[in-house]
């Protein structure tokens, strides 16, 4: 039995996938053995947050070789450089900024910060990610951010306007030494906002490879106003945002008193509405992810039977449940298409399908092609206009498995 990391109850197993790899350590040489852990998903009914059963030493995935690099797509550039701006104006007035961000990865947000003189830190441990950063003009501090080197940073430079994460504060374990951290290293009017993939989108889609070592909580705004009041901090409004197939963005403010958005409490009900505070509620979602599983890999065996090649497009770290989950290997799928240069003539984790180049799936115009970066559709269906006019077709498989 697995306890709660952040209220030690007993969790309750909403869904076990079996061993997995570490999703993002992309494989140079197949007679290496990969390391292996036990993915499952818990549901706490004390403090609501669904979070992994058991977690990977944070050291063995954020390191100089970590192999995300945020860069790479054009509407995640767009996407970041609008909330730069936000956090640009919000400070515009303040007599001595500070902005911090957690997990700046290759500075594609603090970049615009930097780039207007305002004092900033990124909070960076994978060492190669940083260095970009840091080519970007943004200042890095490689380390994890906790109550520890929260306090560091505050005895250094004073405590912080702003404190902001994107995709980072789901995949820190302990996530009460991080909410102690914000509350040492804010100031008392400081704004503290962070944006990850929503629960409720990946229930409503069934969207099940959001869930895989690196992606530790799973936040819904019943769980996140929970732990806000357990370190004195308060939920103060909630924006969906479109990226990675559904986000949440959670703002929170210093205290128990202050203006909370009307966001906050019609979230929370659509979130009751869908039973995400009680454990009935993920027994649907459990069918649904194993129907999805056999559609897709049926599909897969079919078109395999007609003769047909199949490709995938994005490397993607989710895609390391979906395949493993699926039994989908490199008997049917030939090759995943990637632009990380870092990626490109390694293996995907556990199936060891190869990384090939775009230029590389370009030239070979395979008939099917797996969409493993199902979220980044809409850039991506912009960019293979010509390959889908010459007949090519995507596979998708949420909510459902569709050849378009
Ligand atoms: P993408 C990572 O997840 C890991 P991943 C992490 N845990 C997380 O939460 C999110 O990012 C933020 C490639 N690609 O964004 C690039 C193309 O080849 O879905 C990437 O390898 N051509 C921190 O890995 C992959 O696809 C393209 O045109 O699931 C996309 O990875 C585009 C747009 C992408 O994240
Ligand atoms: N914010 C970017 C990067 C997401 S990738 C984006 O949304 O695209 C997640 C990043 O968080 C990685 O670069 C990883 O090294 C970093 N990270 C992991 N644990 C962290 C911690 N405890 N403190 C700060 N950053 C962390």
């Amino acid at each position: 039995m697995s306890l709660c990391k952040i209220c030690n109850n007993e969790l309750e197993t909403v869904i076990s996938f079996g061993e997995m790899p570490i999703s993002n350590r992309f494989v140079l040489d197949l007679t290496e053995d990969e390391f292996l852990y036990d993915l499952s998903l818990g549901f706490c009914p004390e403090c609501l947050m669904v979070q992994l059963e058991e977690c990977v030493d944070p050291a063995m995935m954020f390191n100089q070789d970590y192999a995300y690099f945020s860069s790479i797509s054009k509407a995640m550039e767009g996407h970041f450089e609008e909330l730069a701006n936000e956090i640009i104006e919000f400070v515009s007035e303040k007599p001595s900024p500070f902005v911090v961000e957690l997990g700046c990865n290759d500075g594609i947000m603090l970049k615009h910060v930097a780039a207007r003189g305002i004092p900033h830190l990124g909070i960076e441990p994978s060492a190669n990610v940083a260095a970009s950063a840091r080519e970007n003009g943004v200042h890095v501090l490689e380390d994890f951010f906790n109550a520890k080197s929260a306090s560091e940073i505050k005895n250094r430079y004073g405590q912080a306007d702003v404190i902001c994460g994107a995709n980072v504060m789901c995949h820190i374990e302990d996530i009460n030494s991080v909410f102690e951290g914000v509350s040492i290293l804010l100031k008392p009017e400081g704004a503290f906002f962070f944006e990850d993939p929503y629960l409720a989108d990946i229930i409503k889609k069934t969207s099940f490879d959001q869930i895989y070592d690196e992606h530790v909580y799973y936040f819904s705004g019943l769980a996140v106003s929970e732990l806000a009041k357990r370190h004195e901090l308060e939920l103060v409004n909630m924006v969906l945002q479109e990226f990675h197939g559904g986000s949440m963005r959670y703002y929170l403010k210093k205290g128990d008193n202050n203006r909370v958005k009307k966001n906050v409490p019609f979230f929370l009900s659509q979130e009751k509405a869908l039973n995400l505070h009680v454990s009935d509620g993920y027994i649907m979602f459990r069918e649904r992810v194993n129907k999805i599983c056999s559609d897709f890999r049926e599909t897969l065996l079919k078109i395999k039977d007609d003769g047909k090649k199949i490709a995938a497009y994005g490397a993607t770290s989710k895609s390391t449940t979906l395949l493993i989950y699926s039994k989908v290997g490199p008997d049917l799928i030939d090759y995943v298409s990637d632009t990380t240069p870092t990626k490109i003539g390694k293996y995907t984790p556990g199936t060891h399908i190869p990384v090939k180049s775009h230029g590389h799936f370009i030239r070979d115009s395979p008939p099917y092609t797996v969409l493993l970066a199902w979220n980044h559709k809409r850039e991506i269906f912009e960019k293979e206009k010509k390959y889908r006019e010459k007949g090519g077709k995507f596979i998708t498989f949420f909510p459902e498995v569709i050849i378009e």
